[in-house]
């Protein structure tokens, strides 16, 4: 009996096999049982459209896209997987015959977090639209064994504890050993008349976990595939096979939790090589299966590189393709450079991968080999153009001892794409402008998106309600956010929009109390900046100008009285070695119990750090918010894609004119955002002629000398005095980030924020108008643009 046929059904099979699975009653069952069973059950009901729609692709042979990517922020999915295969009125109703409810079973999925931040969840985004989207296209990345770091706030500071996010059964994967493969390391490269033989010393087991992804109620379940290192049935017999183990396993064992600072680690160039390859492999394996050669490769599929991580698929193709297939170099490079696509998401210079030849000769001998060809043939290239020796090393793939993946993804793809609209300007005439010149037309946009299948109809029912009822009743789309364009105006829509945040805000409010201890007031307005912590994002700018405010309410009666009363919310990890960042949580921190603890500003002030900041809590943080705060220096946030998750929901923006904020503010309007602080045009020209002087700021400015002072003065009693001097210290001498240039200007944005609150009619047209704009952040639109302009992939409705 197939236990979907209706609800009553369903509530049966589903209290049949909780008795069976866990041998107890029904009524005794955990929590947690009854996800485990309603999950198996979800995975059963979509087993037969997964294998339908590998069985068409099969059948078919589709040009597909792969996206490799060395992170995917998955979340929770049961929800997602309910709603996108159709079957959420009827798992609702079973549910609630035997008094359960979704929401609360939801609650015991670990949240996948097989990512740092931004890109990672990008690339959760992304298999969603293309599912969604009916493409045929599969994720392809490493099963770690930790995601990132749990989070603990301990006395301020920030403590970080394994993910142990497998300890329970995952219920979304499936181990495929059949199609586990051989990935090979170290060794020698030896030539044998007209060929390189290779010969590892060490070779470690690939073996696919395959995760489904559920298109939004159109039958297509595409795969994301991620791998898990093992040991091979033979060890060598000179080492402890129990040592070996162990290391072997490291490799898919945890995520490297730095996303900006690129540090050379042996671990994570095997890491890259190793998901890179047995992708490839995995491909090169399929494609042979139903064409008698690869000549047609490039034809049926496009590697897509999120960011350099995994451009090791460049020389592992080509080594393929000539060491086991048979291709001389310039197929095997035609072919090669007809697949790969590379995303470039960072214009930091710190965060661009360059590997020490020292560490990747000996770890690949064969690839570096053949990087080493692309490169001398390069080199060529690039003598015929540049006379300038200095230029051609500038460029170059190796150059003082070290590989410089940005330059090998350059060379291997024939599209280099960036994340918004400013950074591929950038990109092209700053970063990478010789690129430019030397490929024509290699270079494009695609503005970020994200899906609001999650973002706003999971997170925000009540909002979509809202906006379907304005549609009488018809299924939420996208493009009905348009039509709201025609009732900005419209009071009742305000009423209803502000009970809708009212309510989320208490939401958050009782989470955050039940988890914190601290109570907030959900009658004020919610001020939200939750990212990773970076100096470049400038989660202390923020910090500082709480401080700002909190000396004004002590001090002054007018300004007081006027003001609304704020809760700043800030939810950040910082990278477990990046010690300024950790500083900077520490302050907030203590800011934090200052104001908190100070019962002369309680009605008008509060400030929250939450805990273990991730994608479920985003899911309940967004809807509550009213200011969304993007205040990166401009220039340097490639896109952000939370600014587009917090318009979505209703929030205005208060941002810097960097990443997509700029996008955004074209689609609102200016007076339907707040933008304040300088342009990329202004950090540059600080930059080139040494203008910035944070001191003269700090002489001038009475308040922000306060404010700096109080951070070494004994402001904060229960700290070291000295806690914080070298916040002081890299404020006022070595800071690239302009926080003081920038703090009077981000002062006025609030103080405007405030008075545009106090005004519900222009505060809720303003909500209005995001929302109603929000559509183009769609990752349906990026995904749409990939595929016609890049991958040439076509929809298999
Ligand atoms: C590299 C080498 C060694 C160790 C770690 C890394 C590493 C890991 C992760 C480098 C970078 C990352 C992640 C970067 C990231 O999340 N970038 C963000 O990408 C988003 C999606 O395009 C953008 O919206 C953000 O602006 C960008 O910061």
């Amino acid at each position: 009996m197939n236990p979907t046929k209706d609800a009553k059904t369903f509530a049966k099979a589903f209290q049949e096999r909780v008795e069976e699975k866990y041998i107890i009653e029904f009524k005794a069952a955990s929590h947690r049982q009854l996800y485990h069973v309603l999950g198996e059950m979800v995975f059963a009901a979509m087993a037969p459209h997964w294998r339908e729609t590998k069985a068409k692709y099969a059948q078919h042979q589709p040009k597909q896209v792969h996206y490799f990517s060395m992170e995917f922020l998955m979340g929770r999915l049961i929800t997602n997987n309910i709603n996108n295969l159709g079957l959420r009125p009827l798992v609702e109703s079973a549910l609630a015959s035997l008094g359960l409810d979704l929401n609360t079973l939801e609650h015991v999925e670990t949240d996948a977090g097989l990512g740092n931040g931004g890109l990672g969840r990008l690339a959760a985004c992304f298999l969603d639209s293309i599912a969604s989207l009916h493409y045929a296209g599969h994720g392809n990345g490493i099963r770690y064994r930790y995601g990132l770091f749990e989070q603990e706030i301990q006395n301020g500071y920030q403590i970080e504890k394994p993910d142990d996010w497998l300890k329970d059964q995952y219920v979304w994967e499936v181990r495929q050993e059949e199609d586990a493969l051989d990935i090979e390391f170290g060794g020698t490269v030896v030539y044998e008349g007209t060929q390189f033989r290779y010969v590892p010393n060490e070779v470690i087991r690939a073996v696919p976990y395959d995760v489904p992804v559920v298109g939004d109620r159109n039958g297509v379940i595409n795969t994301l595939r991620l791998w898990n290192a093992e040991p091979t049935k033979t060890y060598p017999a000179h080492k402890n096979a129990f040592e070996i183990d162990q290391e072997i396993r490291q490799i898919s064992g945890f995520l490297y939790p730095d996303d900006t600072s690129y540090e050379g680690k042996i671990l994570r160039i095997k890491q890259q090589y190793f998901f890179s390859a047995a992708g490839v492999q995995n491909l090169f394996k399929k494609h042979l299966k139903h064409h008698k050669n690869l000549d047609t490769f490039a034809q049926l599929n496009v590697i897509q590189i999120n960011d350099t991580h995994p451009s090791l698929v460049i020389p592992e193709m080509m080594r393929l393709l000539m060491d086991v297939h048979g291709y001389g170099w310039d197929q095997a490079w035609a072919i090669t450079t007809q697949t790969c696509a590379y995303t470039n998401h960072t214009l930091l210079a710190e965060a661009l991968e360059k590997w020490p030849i020292s560490m990747m000769q000996p770890t690949l001998p064969r690839v570096y080999q053949i990087i080493e060809e692309i490169n001398r043939r390069d080199m060529i290239t690039l003598s015929e153009r540049y006379a300038d020796s200095a230029m051609r090393e500038k460029l170059a793939i190796i150059a003082q001892g070290q590989v410089r993946m940005a330059h090998l993804a350059i060379a291997g793809s024939f599209s280099v794409n960036g994340v918004a609209a400013l950074h591929t300007e950038l990109l092209k005439t700053m970063e990478m402008k010789e690129f430019d010149t030397l490929y024509p037309g290699k270079f494009n946009n695609k503005t970020n998106g994200i899906t609001h299948r999650r973002w706003l109809e999971h997170v925000n029912p009540e909002l979509t309600q809202l906006i379907t009822d304005l549609h009488k009743g018809q299924p939420f789309e996208i493009n009905q956010l348009l039509t709201l364009n025609k009732h900005l105006d419209d009071a009742t829509l305000h009423t209803q929009l502000a009970a809708i945040k009212k309510q989320k805000k208490t939401l958050l409010a009782q989470r955050i109390e039940a988890e914190q201890g601290l109570k907030i007031n959900p009658e004020s307005l919610f001020d939200v900046q939750i990212k990773r912590l970076h100096e470049y994002k400038r989660q202390l700018m923020n910090a500082l100008h709480i401080m700002m405010v909190y000396n004004r309410l002590k001090t002054d009666p007018l300004y007081k009285e006027q003001y609304v009363p704020h809760t700043f919310i800030f939810g950040a990890k910082a990278a477990g070695g990046y010690h300024y960042a950790k500083k900077i949580i520490k302050l907030i921190n203590t800011i934090a119990k200052k104001v908190n603890e100070d019962p002369t500003v309680n009605d008008k002030l509060t400030v929250v750090f939450v805990e273990n900041y991730n994608v479920t809590y985003a899911e309940q943080i967004i809807p509550a918010c009213d200011i969304s705060e993007q205040i990166s220096t401009a220039g340097k946030e490639a896109s952000g894609t939370g600014n587009m998750k917090f318009m979505m929901n209703g929030a205005i923006t208060l941002g810097t004119l960097d990443g997509a904020n700029v996008e955004i503010a074209e689609h609102v309007g200016d007076e339907n955002i707040i933008i304040f602080g300088l342009n990329v045009d202004q950090v540059n020209a600080h930059n080139t002629h040494n203008t910035y002087h944070p001191q003269a700021v700090y002489d001038h400015n009475p308040e922000i000398r306060t404010v700096i002072d109080q951070l070494t003065n004994g402001f904060f009693g229960d700290v070291a005095i000295d806690e914080f001097q070298e916040i002081r210290d890299k404020l006022l001498h070595h800071d690239q980030y302009f926080v003081l240039e920038d703090l009077a200007a981000y002062q006025a944005a609030h103080e405007k924020a405030n008075t545009l609150y106090q005004d519900p009619k222009v505060w809720y047209r303003m909500a209005l108008k995001n929302i109603a704009n929000s559509g183009y952040f769609s990752s349906d639109r990026t995904i749409e643009q990939y595929a016609q302009e890049i991958w040439q992939l076509t929809a298999l409705r």
